[in-house]
Parts: C-alpha cells; structure tokens; sequence
C-alpha cells in the first residue's frame, strides 16, 4: 500500500494548550475541570476568567477528568494514519483510554492505524513533539519511521515548571503530599521537571520569579541546552514568560521558540503565575 495518498491527523488531549496546528489536519481531545456543579470543558470555547473566579470561590473539593475512549474515537474520526499524543500516563487516564480507542480503530477499520505517544510529560513538551510529527508527515516520511523517529527525539526533550503552588496538584493525589508539605509558601516558586517516568520531581524552592527563572536556566544548562527549540506555557503571568524569555536570549545568544497560554487543564494545575518550560536538549 502507498502511504503517500493516506489521510494523515495528529490529535492530542488539551494538555497540551493549542487546538488547531498550521498546515496539517489536528484536533485536540478536552479534559474536564470539575468546580462543584460547574464543568469546564477545555476547548477554544472554554472561560478560562471565569474558571479561575469559581475556583477562587469554591470551598468544596475540585477535579478533573480526563477524555473517554468514545471521545479520542471521534477526533479519530475517518483517518487513516493518527498520531496521537497523550499526557503522562502516570498522572492521568488519557493514554489508557486513548490506547482503548486505539485497538477499536484498529479493529474496526482495517489498514487503518494509530500511533500513540505517552508523552510522559505535558503542555510544551507535548506541542514540541506534535510539531516533530508535522514536520515528518509534510516530508512524506513513512509512517513507521516517523514513530521510530519520534520515540528517539522524545528522549531529547525536557518539560520543566516554576509553580506558583502545587495546591491542586496535592489535593488531587498527583504529588505526593509530604514533598507538597511546606511548599505551599506564599511567593515561593516550586522549580522542578517532568521525571523520566512522568512524574513531577520538585528539585528547588525559590523565592520569587528573581530567583526562579536563573535557576530554570541553570536546569536547562545541565540539560546540555544549547539554543533548541523552546515552548513557554504561562498561567496568567505574559510578563513572567516574557522575562524569562529575555534571560534565555542572554544567556544563550537567541530565544528560538514561542509563548503560549495554558488552557484549562494545564491552569487548574499549574496555577496562576506559574510556567511550563518545554525544550531540546540532549
Ligand atoms: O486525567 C486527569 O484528570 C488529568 C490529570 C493531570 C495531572 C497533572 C497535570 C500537570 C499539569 C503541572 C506542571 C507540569 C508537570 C509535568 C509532570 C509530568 C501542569
């Protein structure tokens, strides 16, 4: 079979905050973020203003959720070749009900096939990876080889933060709470990466931005950072991105990348002021 003529799509969840890519055929799959009665589905539709003020106001315990099988069946939709890229499967259900979708699809359309991707990570990370995939799709790579290519470029990007608090993340079970005791210091910023297994692993306890973001760019150093490519997510702080941005230009002679926004999922964990670094290393 020629896989020239194939209709080709990247999906992935909302983690990774874009809902459309240039030039290829992409859709996003929504998490939930529950407030009591309240569902904030992440897509381009989503209040992220008015996610934030019931966050603020709500007493009672909040949650996510992420998407069902039937859900990533959808955005599937009549593909032939999907690519499809998760969030950690170690914080989340998205790879494993992706990885149900994925054998139905298979099963049920014959020659049709789904590559999936446990970013083991999130946000920036994962966007660096959809564009890799862009990239190689537009190339006319074959499909095999783009999965092989990608399982091997996954090892050579990293995912860090500067969280503001690891509130939600505590209360939802995805730090473990007695490294999230203490942390919770108003105008302390939690410096830390995605671990190889996809989990956080806090490393610093800076005060303030000041501190924070030198001792980012120390990270992306023993990281053997070296002018990559570099994804910033931020909730809410443009000018906390921007800063930083500045100090990687300085430090590294250029900023080769892009700021985005986080949606809902990535700002109901990585609150207010907070930042997601994704970028290649080594
Ligand atoms: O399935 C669900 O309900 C979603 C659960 C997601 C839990 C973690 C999201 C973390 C988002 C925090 C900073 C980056 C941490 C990366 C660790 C791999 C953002």
């Amino acid at each position: 079979m020629s896989y020239e003529n194939l209709k080709y799509k990247i999906i992935s969840d909302s983690s990774s905050n874009i809902f459309s890519v240039e030039g290829i055929d992409f859709s996003s799959v929504p998490l939930h973020i529950i407030v009591g009665e309240q569902d904030f589905v992440d897509d381009e539709n989503v209040d992220l203003d008015e996610m934030q003020n019931a966050l603020a106001s709500y007493k009672g315990k909040t949650s996510t959720s992420c998407p069902s099988a039937e859900s990533w069946l959808e955005a599937f939709g009549d593909a032939d070749i999907v690519f499809c890229v998760t969030i950690t499967s170690n914080l989340s259900g998205a790879y494993s009900s992706a990885n149900t979708a994925k054998q139905i699809y298979e099963e049920e359309h014959e020659g049709k096939k789904v590559y999936l991707f446990d970013s083991l990570s999130t946000g920036p990370e994962m966007v660096l990876v959809i564009e890799k995939i862009k990239e190689m799709v537009l190339l006319g790579v074959e499909p095999d080889t783009i999965a092989e290519k990608i399982n091997e470029y996954m090892q050579h990007t990293h995912l860090y933060y500067s969280l503001a608090s690891v509130d939600n993340l505590a209360k939802n079970g995805r730090i473990n709470p007695i490294l999230a005791k203490g942390l919770g210091l108003l105008g302390i910023r939690i410096v830390g990466k995605a671990s190889d297994e996809g989990k956080l692993e806090p490393m610093d306890k800076c005060r303030g931005d000041k501190k924070a973001f030198p001792c980012i760019i120390k990270h992306m150093k023993n990281e053997g950072y070296s002018g990559g490519k570099v994804i910033i997510s931020h909730t809410n702080t443009e000018e906390g991105a921007d800063e930083l941005k500045k100090l990687i230009e300085k430090e590294f002679g250029s900023f080769n990348g892009v700021i985005q926004k986080n949606t809902a999922l990535c700002s109901y964990y990585a609150e207010p002021k907070s930042l997601i670094i994704g970028f290649e290393g080594v």
